[in-house]
């Protein structure tokens, strides 16, 4: 059976449960002249659970945004519409697309004019799991950009996918009502947090039966927060990061994702009750960001066990040597003291360097963090492997961000394959609107 025959007996049905009004767009036949997906950017009201909802910025009436479902090397029309008194964009997280569609301003993607619309025309690839979000800038105000509900998930398929799964289930992480920290005045705190929009409680549980295996597609669409999740009785096993087969799956307690990252783990339901899917760490999980996992027929109230990070890249990494690089690009990653503006090799946006390659040659980007803060480092329209971690060869674990933890050094190699400009940066927002942020430029 394939993916999509899976899709279309259970998956459906799946995700417009888990996504509360959630729907999947299919996208017709290629000579439809009509768009094949329609987003409007319009304020929402979010309702968290039944005490609690927040006034946000979604798609379609809606946060998050609809799954998107597409097929790999199909060209799509999106028609954007925009209700909002802000200039949009969208960005189409990991795909390797054209800078006029990738969404991003700095890039040369023209705007979504406020009150006005815009079509985007591409075609999506490679496949897996990838997202959609705006990517404006936010700067101070807290009320745009990735801080709202503009963001979903968008799952690219191919032809030929083994479907080794009953259930497909996405998890969407996120936060609500932000402010900045009284103690530290450019710290952003939340008051709620949610999965798939709703906090711990608030939206129907997942449901699932004993012995099945589902697939479950997370993504942590967060501004500015790392999430560690984990599965009350059971363990994930990790078969995709950011969309991308890993080199060795792994079974694993707690699944740990930076702002963009994603993880595709199968779980196997053969510890039958009612369970707590959530954060790691109890202040966040109490303050909304977990969902209940119910067996068929079991019932009570739903369960949280303790859970300990054994998380690490390099786990599901091979042994392969990487080739030789055609160039090296060193980035030194610092927070001048006193000020809350990024440097990368001391110079911070506009006046980074750009980053300057050839086509079809291999790169290697050597990050260095001298900061005490992690950093989720992304590459627009482009997929790279980490090569080394912590001075430690990896291979085989293609991503487009990955985490630099704090004062540690990461390596990734990357083939220059697609030309134009592309916007490498801090997937954090408010390190990425305070400088943290380089063009790369193809020569010649
Ligand atoms: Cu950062």
């Amino acid at each position: 059976m394939t993916r999509r025959e899976w899709m279309s007996r259970v998956g459906a049905g799946v995700t417009a449960a888990a996504l509360g009004s959630g729907q999947t767009q299919e996208a017709p036949g290629a000579d439809a002249r009509d768009a094949d997906i329609t987003l409007r950017i319009q304020e929402v009201e979010l309702e968290l659970d039944s005490r609690h909802s927040v006034k946000t910025i979604g798609y379609n009436g809606q946060a998050p945004g609809p799954l998107l479902r597409v097929r790999e090397g199909r060209s799509i029309a999106v028609d954007v519409v925009n209700d909002t008194n802000a200039d949009e964009l969208v960005h189409w997280h990991g795909l390797h697309i054209p800078p006029e569609v990738d969404g991003s301003h700095e890039e040369g993607t023209p705007h979504v004019p406020r009150h006005g619309q815009r079509r985007y025309e591409f075609t999506p690839r490679p496949a897996g799991t990838r997202w959609y979000h705006t990517h404006a800038m936010a700067g101070r105000n807290l009320h745009a950009s990735t801080y709202t509900g503009q963001f979903g998930m968008l799952i690219v398929d191919s032809s030929n996918e083994p479907g080794a799964y009953d259930l497909e289930v996405p998890i969407l992480l996120h936060e609500w009502d932000p402010s900045f920290a009284k103690d530290g005045p450019m710290d952003v705190e939340y008051k709620y947090l949610s999965i798939n929009g709703k906090m711990l409680g608030g939206g129907e549980p997942i449901r699932v039966k004993y012995g099945q295996r589902v697939l479950f597609r997370m993504l942590n669409a967060s501004a500015t927060e790392h999430h560690q999740l984990a599965l009350a009785g059971h363990r994930f096993r990790v078969v995709e990061l950011d969309g991308n087969v890993v080199a060795e799956p792994r079974t694993v307690p707690v699944i740990e994702l930076g702002p963009g990252e994603r993880a595709d783990a199968i779980v196997e339901m053969n510890t039958p009750g009612v369970w707590i899917l959530g954060e790691v760490r109890d202040r966040q999980r109490n303050a909304g960001m977990g969902i209940v996992v119910e067996y068929a027929e079991r019932g009570g109230a739903a369960r949280w066990l303790p859970a300990v990070s054994t998380w690490d890249y390099r786990a599901f990494g091979g042994q392969a040597i990487a080739p030789e690089p055609d160039g090296r690009i060193p980035m030194v990653i610092r927070q001048p003291e006193g000020g809350h503006h990024w440097t990368i090799n001391g110079k911070s946006f506009p006046k980074t360097d750009p980053i300057v390659v050839e086509a079809n040659k291999r790169y290697r980007m050597i990050f260095d963090n001298q900061s005490a803060e992690a950093h989720p480092l992304h590459l627009h329209r482009h997929t790279f492997e980490i090569t080394r971690f912590d001075k430690q060869a990896t291979s085989g674990v293609f991503k487009d961000v990955v985490v630099v933890p704090a004062w540690k050094q990461v390596e990734v190699d990357l083939i220059a394959n697609n030309p134009g400009l592309t916007l490498f940066h801090c997937h954090q927002q408010f390190h990425m609107d305070f400088g943290f942020m380089a063009l790369m430029q193809y020569s010649g």
